[in-house]
């Protein structure tokens, strides 16, 4: 594993070609890079990829989805069949559930994304829903059991990715088995032919290679639901499933160590989302001055940034700030996030053992010469 990004973004005069920054080679795992996060919808090329395993042959001509377990009539859909039936779009954030782990403290075991494990994507998919009503689900199942074509070893024991919902989520009208992403067919990393797309959760639900999806009369008891994705306290005892988005915010500009200059406007922006379609209501900034931790001049306290209107209810709101520094020096600019249940963004960095859902407030450092 290497820390060290590897930046592979080459701007060209006419185009900007776009690639996401390596964390891992092995299974291949990557991060978006800054200048992507700053689009409104992120590029394909440039979404961060989480892959557990390897990428796995998918031939769209030879793929097909399973729905069986605990259903009426078991069926099996190819793909012609099933980019044939009515596609909905959606706009979605797709955040990993370990985005910013980098920054608790102490540093919990996995991958040390900063906060670039995330995007938004336009999604065009089928809803799950309309299989599920002909596959007739059983009244006694009580989740859907997702899996992917990708399959390795974890703790010494073969199994593919898998991963459940309960039957309410998987039958939601938004639960797509999508196709494509942007407008395009969906690329081989993130999850060609077909994948689950569940708006509003941490991107772990979206299984991608999608070939089952079985109706259990059980919880599944899996090691992706089950032994990770749990939030755990210090002592290991779980305190429940990763699942919605927590409120977040991040700031796409200024960037990082950027100087700004004294008596000019400059302008602070960024996106903000939440979870489960709840939409983000309010998001501040606040410009510190790094010597001594207090507000400065134009800027007293958390000031309230104008909010775009989102994509759509599981996209995210970009946001901007107009900011003109008076003095001189090193500051440090916030941003905090509150949504419409409430949930603002805390100062630090909610720690657990595993390292998810890490939403503090979003910090920039600067120089105002
Ligand atoms: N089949 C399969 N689906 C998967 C995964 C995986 O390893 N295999 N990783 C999950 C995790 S943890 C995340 S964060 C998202 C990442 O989606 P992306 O690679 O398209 O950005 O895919 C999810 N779906
Ligand atoms: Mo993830």
């Amino acid at each position: 594993m290497t820390a060290e990004p590897d930046l592979r973004v080459a701007r060209g005069p006419g185009a900007t070609v776009w690639a996401p920054e390596t964390v891992t080679d092995d299974p291949f795992n990557a991060q978006t890079p800054a200048a992507a996060l700053a689009e409104p919808t992120t590029p394909a090329a440039a979404l961060f990829v989480r892959d557990h395993f390897g990428i796995p042959e998918a031939d769209p001509g030879r793929w097909r989805l399973r729905v069986g377990g605990a259903v009426a009539t078991p069926l099996c859909v190819g793909h012609e069949e099933l980019l044939a039936l009515e596609h909905q779009e959606l706009d979605v954030v797709l955040e990993c559930a370990g985005n910013g782990r980098s920054l608790m403290r102490p540093l919990p075991p996995g991958l040390p994304w900063s906060q670039r494990a995330v995007g938004c994507a336009r999604f065009a998919g089928v809803p799950f829903l309309l299989l599920a009503d002909r596959a007739g689900i059983d009244p006694a199942a009580v989740e859907i059991l997702f899996t992917g074509a990708d399959r390795g070893t974890v703790r010494g024991r073969g199994t593919p990715f898998a991963r459940s919902l309960p039957l309410a989520v998987a039958r939601h009208p938004d639960t797509l088995l999508a196709t494509r992403m942007n407008g395009a067919p969906l690329t081989p990393e993130h999850g060609a032919p077909v994948r689950l797309v569940v708006p509003g959760r941490y991107a772990v639900a979206d299984v991608k290679w999608l070939v089952g999806a079985e109706a259990l009369t059980r919880p599944f008891d899996g090691v992706f639901q089950a032994e990770e994705y749990l939030y755990l306290d210090p002592r290991g005892t779980p305190e429940g499933p990763v699942t919605a988005l927590r409120v977040k915010s991040l700031i796409t500009e200024p960037a990082p160590d950027e100087d700004l200059r004294r008596g000019h406007e400059s302008v602070v922006r960024g996106h903000a989302w939440s979870g489960d379609g709840v939409p983000v209501r309010r998001v501040e900034v606040r410009a510190e001055h790094a010597d001594d931790g207090r507000d400065r001049e134009h800027v007293r306290g958390w000031q309230p940034a104008v909010l775009e209107p989102p994509a759509g209810p599981y996209a995210w709101r970009s946001w901007s700030y107009r900011w003109t520094p008076q003095e001189p020096g090193p500051y440090r600019v916030l941003s905090r996030a509150t949504d419409a249940r409430g949930d603002a963004q805390p100062s630090q960095a909610p720690w657990n053992a595993r390292g998810y859902g890490c939403n503090p407030v979003a910090c920039v450092e600067v120089v105002v010469v």
